[in-house]
């Protein structure tokens, strides 16, 4: 037997041996020591390639591409285990069916009084109206004396506002929010104002004791009711869809003179007549009225030189209506099943 022969031999029981240990094993720790033992720098594979050298000249390179092909033999058959002790158990791959619908993850959603103040937010800054917002601890001056608010009105009562410590109270509107603006800045001051308040009303179908406002603030010279009206029909329109109809009714809030409570014709039934609008085809949405002269005094506004419209509405009852939501409470309780029906779907009852 030559030289060339007998390294072709021995190859080929590198060979079969590698083989053989690679099919064997029965871990990865296992298999790292056997590619050691056959691939490693010092192993069996380099110390036969070694001897290449020592082979008759003519015989190298015959024996050379053997050596090589045996190399990747045993490389592959290493490769294949290797994957093998990589993937997750043998019984979930039989389990594997790639014909099966993908795992789907549950999206969050933004709740329902978020998505319309949003909203509303977002109808009313495309108009021009800055977002502007304030502690809801408040002082009784910001949330009642600078609003022009009577010492005897009923609102200051402590059976219907939480009173705090030193002069303070949980803000029952957010009213103060524009309070603090007019007295940080001159007009024109143009800003909205989404947030909480909070009332001592025992909670039943459409009373909470914390509940939300956008209340908005327009003070410039020779602002006037028609700029109100104005801007609360295109609300009414982005709001609730282009056929929405709106009118004004006279009213009384101690901040805003004329003051008026402003109806949407009932998106439910379109203003003929149904349980929501308790069949009078309007739905009571926001408070309004021309800034009383006495709180443009307070804020050290000159009222001869300014005027300025106000007005104010609850997000809950909106909600409530665009959702046909029948409790108030149930925007509270944070139940998965109802909060889980608000994903998405707000478009669809716009328009
Ligand atoms: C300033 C001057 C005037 C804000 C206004 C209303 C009318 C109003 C209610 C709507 C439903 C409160 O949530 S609700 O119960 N709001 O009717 N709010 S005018 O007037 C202001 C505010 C700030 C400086």
């Amino acid at each position: 037997m030559d030289v060339g022969n007998s390294f072709i031999e021995e190859l080929d029981s590198l060979r079969r041996e590698a083989l053989a240990a690679l099919l064997t094993v029965e871990d990865a720790a296992a298999l790292e020591a056997v590619r050691i033992e056959y691939l490693g720098r010092n192993g069996r594979m380099v110390s036969v390639m070694s001897r290449l050298g020592a082979l008759p000249k003519e015989e190298r390179p015959e024996a050379g591409q053997q050596a090589n092909r045996v190399k990747n033999e045993i490389q592959q058959g290493f490769q294949a285990r290797l994957e093998e002790f990589s993937r997750p158990a043998a019984s979930t791959e039989a389990q594997w069916d790639p014909s099966l619908p993908g795992r789907s993850r549950p999206l969050g959603a933004l709740h329902p009084i978020r998505q319309v103040a949003d909203r509303i937010t977002e109808i009313l800054s495309r108009m021009g109206f800055a977002v502007a917002d304030g502690p809801d601890i408040e002082t009784v001056e910001n949330n009642f004396d600078a609003l022009n608010t009577p010492a005897d009105h009923p609102s200051r009562d402590p059976l219907d506002t939480f009173y705090l410590p030193e002069g303070t109270l949980l803000r029952t509107q957010t009213s103060p929010v524009q309070i603090r603006t007019m007295l940080a800045h001159r007009p024109p001051v143009r800003i909205i104002a989404p947030g909480r308040c909070y009332r001592r009303d025992t909670p039943d179908a459409t009373h909470s004791a914390t509940f939300h406002q956008v209340e908005g603030l327009y003070v410039d010279h020779d602002v006037s009711m028609a700029d109100l009206k104005g801007t609360i029909a295109q609300l009414a329109r982005e709001l609730m869809g282009p056929r929405v109809q709106i009118r004004f009714r006279p009213h009384f809030f101690p901040f805003t003179e004329p003051s008026v409570e402003c109806d949407f014709s009932c998106t439910v039934c379109g203003g003929t007549g149904c349980r929501v609008c308790k069949y009078s085809g309007w739905l009571e949405i926001a408070g309004a009225g021309m800034v009383d002269p006495r709180v443009f005094q307070k804020v050290g506004y000159d009222p001869e030189e300014f005027t300025g419209f106000a007005f104010g509405m609850g997000i809950e009852r909106i909600a409530m209506i665009l959702h046909g939501i029948d409790d108030i409470r149930l925007l509270y309780e944070n139940d998965a099943r109802f909060i889980d029906q608000f994903r998405m779907r707000f478009h669809e009852n716009l328009h």
